[in-house]
């Protein structure tokens, strides 16, 4: 098959993509202002901040040629047709949500590349032969309400009515928070999108783990995405005064939560799994300093590229758990809230995309996702390619998080090629 791409697409040149890569620069730093405290970085789901910054990527989508409009979810989108009207559309996105103290990169760099590569489009006055549409999901984290994906779920007509109830620190209900920001709570089955509109989801993020940066590359091709499940854990015993109920007598969960943290670290360590486990929430009852404890209420996110691995080493977990209490006389309880399988990305996509990046970067590194992404909603429904920059030591969901401007550079020039390449291929 001739060339097409070399042949008529204009490539992104050095100087187009030094631009556009300050470009991208200084409307992340805007972005990264936008927050619910002025100190640090916090953008959550059906805030305030979350409107503003759907109102300010609108507009730059709008600049890049594109029509947008938000859904009723709360995502915003764009579109720029294809050179024949009605066409699918490659869709390629990320979130604007972010952690609390978060890094300005994650999410918000891929959304901002793709409003670059369609302006480039743009101002060469280049259709392509599928549309390209971009999304900026409204919650991926899940830091408000706790279930995570809210935004892309709705595309795959994967919402849950009962979520409306879910409530915020502050006991705001999803429901509640929909009506404040003038979103439809009946509505919410319209964001689903048809099959047939969209030909692939691609989604180009920061890789958030340290790979590329021991690799010394720019960039890779994702080709998973880990499994994650996510464990509510109570370990309740009896408290007491601090200064008189000798050790022995003690039923403390602490200690017991103790020795089973020091168990699940030695048990990853001597594993060859590549599971990881993180107890990234932790709360000790009654928390007074002069007081035994008799109630500690943790989170468990435990994550691994292989589903049955992932399942027998929770069941193993879990059993020492219940060992170890009954050992102390402590009761145990776990109930899990959150689970997605690992998912592969789409073979084609992916070698198209590493073919691309073969071709610009001279290497490309694979690699399994250990971050959850958008992706994973969409590969529910559609075929899914990720692509992966490098960030700084690996560092991620933290105001340390950097990704190199050089890096960006080399990047949105291969992702341009990696569209170009999609819309003939795919
Ligand atoms: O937790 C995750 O993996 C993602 O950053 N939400
Ligand atoms: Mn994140
Ligand atoms: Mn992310």
């Amino acid at each position: 098959m001739k060339d097409i791409v070399n042949m008529y697409y204009p490539k992104i040149n050095n100087n187009e993509s030094i631009k556009y890569a300050t470009r991208i620069l200084n409307r992340i730093e805007k972005l990264s202002k936008i927050s619910e405290n002025k100190n640090n970085t916090t953008r959550l789901y059906l805030s305030i901040e979350h409107i503003k910054t759907n109102k300010i990527v609108e507009k730059w989508m709008k600049l890049a040629g594109m029509q947008t409009w938000q859904d009723q979810v709360g995502n915003i989108y764009g579109r720029y047709e294809a050179c024949t009207k009605k066409q699918p559309a490659i869709l390629l996105g990320s979130h604007l949500d972010t952690v609390p103290n978060a890094g300005k990169y994650d999410g918000i760099l891929g959304v901002l590349t793709s409003i670059e590569v369609v302006n480039h489009l743009n101002k060469n006055k280049i259709h392509l032969k599928k549309a390209i549409e971009i999304v900026g999901f409204a919650d991926e984290e899940g830091t408000r309400f706790g279930i995570t994906l809210l935004g892309s779920k709705a595309l795959t007509n994967k919402w849950k009515k009962k979520w409306l109830n879910y409530k915020d620190k502050n006991k705001i209900t999803i429901a509640h928070a929909m009506k404040n920001i003038g979103l439809n709570t009946n509505k919410i089955c319209l964001a689903k999108r048809n099959t047939k509109d969209i030909k692939a989801y691609i989604e180009l993020h920061i890789e958030q783990g340290p790979y590329l940066y021991k690799n010394n590359s720019s960039m890779g091709v994702v080709s998973a995405i880990n499994g994650a499940k996510r464990i509510n854990c109570t370990f309740t015993g009896e408290s007491g005064h601090a200064g008189t109920v000798p050790i022995y007598m003690r039923k403390d969960p602490l200690i017991a939560t103790s020795e089973w943290i020091l168990f699940i670290e030695n048990e990853l360590l001597k594993s060859k799994t590549k599971i990881v486990a993180t107890i990234g929430k932790i709360n000790c009852y009654p928390g007074a300093t002069n007081v035994i404890p008799n109630k500690i209420k943790l989170t468990l996110d435990i994550r691994g590229p292989k589903n049955n691995e992932l399942n027998k080493t929770i069941s193993n977990i879990l059993k020492k758990a219940k060992e170890i209490s009954k050992k102390r006389n402590i009761i145990f309880n776990s109930k899990k809230y959150y689970s997605t399988k690992s998912i592969k990305c789409n073979k084609k996509i992916k070698n198209i995309i590493k073919k691309t990046i073969n071709k610009t970067q001279g290497n490309c590194p694979s690699l399994a996702s250990g971050a959850g992404h958008d992706a994973i909603s969409m590969a529910k429904k559609w075929p899914i390619g990720m692509i992966f920059i490098r960030c700084i030591k690996g560092i991620s969901h933290s105001p340390k998080e950097k990704v190199l401007k050089k890096d960006i550079i080399k990047t949105i020039k291969t992702y341009m090629e990696i569209i170009y390449n999609l819309t003939e291929k795919i």
